[in-house]
């Protein structure tokens, strides 16, 4: 064993499958560090290019929520042969998977290895599938996946899947801060600089991913080194193909830092909540919006025809994905891949 994992998660009608504690164990010889506390989807919003609906999956029917959607039961077809259905209502797949070539050097090779714990949440005609993958180099992959079938009354209208993100992660304890690592080039000069800088000044609020930055997080606990005596971090990291901006207020910004309140779960009311109450060195919550423009294409289904019948759509979406990754900074004293040096 190098580096292992260990992770609690539930679901519940509003939530989702979420993430309930992570700890990583960074070597043989380490001690086990706590990375999160509650981790998971706060809203699902899905606005249509007509204007409407503009579902909202994951609220309360009395805040403007589409419905009372749990996860789907999976059965050993879901879990394929690597894969267990576990938890409460057997609603949960725990899958332990080869990822591919994690390092090569000539003739020496690493394949990683990771565990993803994934869920469905049945929200009407559409499903997301859930994912949360916990990588053997301490990478955590953040996933939500639309699929199933487009919308009965207008398969073709194109629509956008936003997944929008609530992530307390509680680094090594819950007193963290938060920085934001810009990539600053200037196309007159060969030189660049990459800046680190406080989040909104060490306040609650919101900022934008600026590609041409590669805007990353990085999130810190005050006295969390490794053994090498670096300051230890995670780093969270978009994967985006776009950033959505909608009509709704709230829906203009991509990543809002805030302080845990327990109660505070509601991505449509993010703005109530960023009150400009201070974030360095205190329980903070990250939240980041990732979306998928599903443009509908006839691969989308198939049309079905009967005799004596009206020729009919029947949906088949192939599952869009969209999340982020949280990569370890200075968490572990080296790399845990290389082989033995002679
Ligand atoms: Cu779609």
């Amino acid at each position: 064993m190098q580096t292992a994992w260990f992770v609690t998660f539930d679901h519940a009608v509003h939530r989702g499958l979420f993430i309930t504690s992570a700890f990583f164990k960074p070597g043989p010889n380490r001690d086990w560090i706590k990375v999160l506390s509650d981790a998971g989807p706060s809203e699902i919003f899905v606005p249509y290019q007509s204007g409407e609906p503009r579902y909202l999956d994951l609220a309360h029917p009395s805040e403007g929520g589409a419905g009372e959607f749990g996860l789907i039961p999976a059965s050993q077809r879901d879990a394929g042969r690597c894969g267990q259905v576990i938890g409460r209502n057997n609603a949960v797949i725990r899958e332990v998977t080869e990822k591919g070539v994690l390092w090569k050097m000539n003739q020496l090779v690493y394949r990683g290895h990771k565990m993803t714990l994934w869920g469905t949440l049945g929200s009407g005609n559409y499903n997301y599938i859930l994912s949360y993958a916990f990588n053997d180099d301490g990478m955590i992959e953040f996933r939500g996946g639309a699929t199933a079938s487009n919308l009965p009354e207008k398969p073709f209208e194109a629509h956008m899947h936003n997944i929008i993100w609530r992530v307390n992660v509680d680094l090594n304890g819950a007193k963290n801060t938060v920085s934001v690592v810009r990539h600053i080039e200037n196309t007159n000069a060969p030189t660049w600089r990459d800046i680190v800088e406080p989040f909104n000044n060490n306040r609650e609020g919101s900022i934008e991913f600026n590609p041409r930055e590669f805007t990353t997080l990085h999130v810190a606990s005050a006295n969390l080194k490794n053994g090498r005596g670096s300051p230890s971090g995670y780093m969270v990291m978009p994967m985006y193909r776009g950033t959505a901006r909608h009509m709704e207020s709230w829906m203009r910004r991509d990543i809002w830092v805030t302080r845990y309140k327990p109660q505070e779960i509601g991505f449509q009311f993010i703005e109530r909540y960023a009150n400009n109450e201070p974030i360095a060195n205190e329980d903070i919550v990250i939240w980041l919006v990732t979306s998928s423009l599903h443009i509908a294409r006839d691969e989308d289904g198939m049309i079905v025809r009967r005799q004596g019948q009206p020729a009919r759509f029947v949906g088949a979406a192939v599952t869009m994905w969209a999340g982020f990754d949280m990569k370890p900074h200075n968490i572990m004293d080296n790399t845990p891949f290389f082989p033995a040096f002679k």
